[in-house]
């Protein structure tokens, strides 16, 4: 057991103070939030995880049997954004992506998604499957008028042939959505499950229609940490009730391996709001679980 106790732990993710982006595994902050179009905050969201992340480096993971903080894995700090400018951000953000090879990113709000898949997928070189966890389908084709918004990175992902949308599936969707946002995504080929479709059934069974959906192609999963309860994840700028429980996530998650995924991220989590870090433990933990999946 290492000798620093987790609250001394430096503040990297997971305590990690490498920052060599030839590491395998790249963790990168993107604190972007002036495309949220509820509560603000979310540009607190990197520090706030990396803080939370530290209550996780004193042991393995109790069921990959791996310390994900052992992996061959740095922590390259906060991607650069342009103040007040969402187009300028977005540029900005795609251009130092792709200097990383498998990048975990901590939001940050939703649309650094879209600069983060152009990066990948013009590396991979084909549309990417998707593994989308939110409370909302985010294809809305602009909010209030504004095209690059939170809401609308899969619209344009889906448009850009960033994603595949056939090898696309969104779970814990539940947030009021208009018929004919929600008819257009369908319609592109994506897979919906809603949140009570997970309640109504078993982890397992969840992780066996992702498995069916992604299949063998190179993947990316997109954790917005509202796909969880607002019980679960208080600190988050569109809270929507009846969400997925902590522990579904992460059982769910548990069951991917083996899946093709180049990279993920964790967005929205916006610490203003949290209650006791239980939103920021929430999207730590579910980065090293992803971490953990990758490693094992
Ligand atoms: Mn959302």
């Amino acid at each position: 057991m290492a000798e620093t106790p987790t609250y001394a732990v430096p503040f990297g993710f997971l305590g990690v103070t490498r920052r060599d982006p030839a590491a395998r595994f790249v963790v990168a902050g993107v604190p972007l939030d002036i495309g949220t179009t509820n509560r603000s905050g979310t540009r607190e969201g990197p520090a706030a995880i990396r803080r939370a992340s530290r209550m996780l480096v004193d042991g393995d993971h109790p069921q990959a049997w791996i310390d994900p903080a052992a992996l061959d894995l740095a922590d390259c700090g906060d991607l650069p954004l342009a103040l007040g400018d969402i187009p300028g951000s977005l540029t900005r953000i795609e251009s130092a992506a792709a200097a990383f090879g498998h990048l975990i990113a901590l939001g940050g709000e939703h649309g650094i998604t879209l600069p983060l898949l152009r990066a990948l997928a013009g590396r991979v070189g084909e549309p990417l499957a998707l593994v989308h966890f939110d409370a909302h389908v985010d294809t809305w084709p602009d909010n209030f008028g504004q095209a690059f918004a939170h809401g609308s990175v899969f619209y344009h992902a889906i448009r850009e042939r960033l994603v595949d949308p056939a090898r696309m599936i969104q779970v814990g969707i539940r947030s009021p959505v208009q018929r004919a946002v929600w008819d257009w995504t369908v319609g592109q080929g994506v897979t919906i499950l809603s949140a009570q479709d997970v309640h109504a059934t078993t982890p397992g069974a969840v992780a066996d229609q992702i498995r069916a959906v992604i299949g063998d192609a190179p993947a990316y999963l997109s954790f917005d940490i509202d796909a969880l309860d607002p019980a679960f994840a208080p600190g988050t700028g569109t809270p929507e009730i009846g969400g997925l429980a902590s522990w579904q996530a992460q059982a769910i998650l548990r069951r991917l391996r083996g899946l093709d995924f180049r990279g993920m991220d964790v967005v929205e989590v916006a610490p203003a709001y949290d209650t006791a870090e239980i939103t920021a433990l929430a999207g730590a933990t579910l980065a090293w679980e992803y971490l953990a999946l990758m490693g094992a």
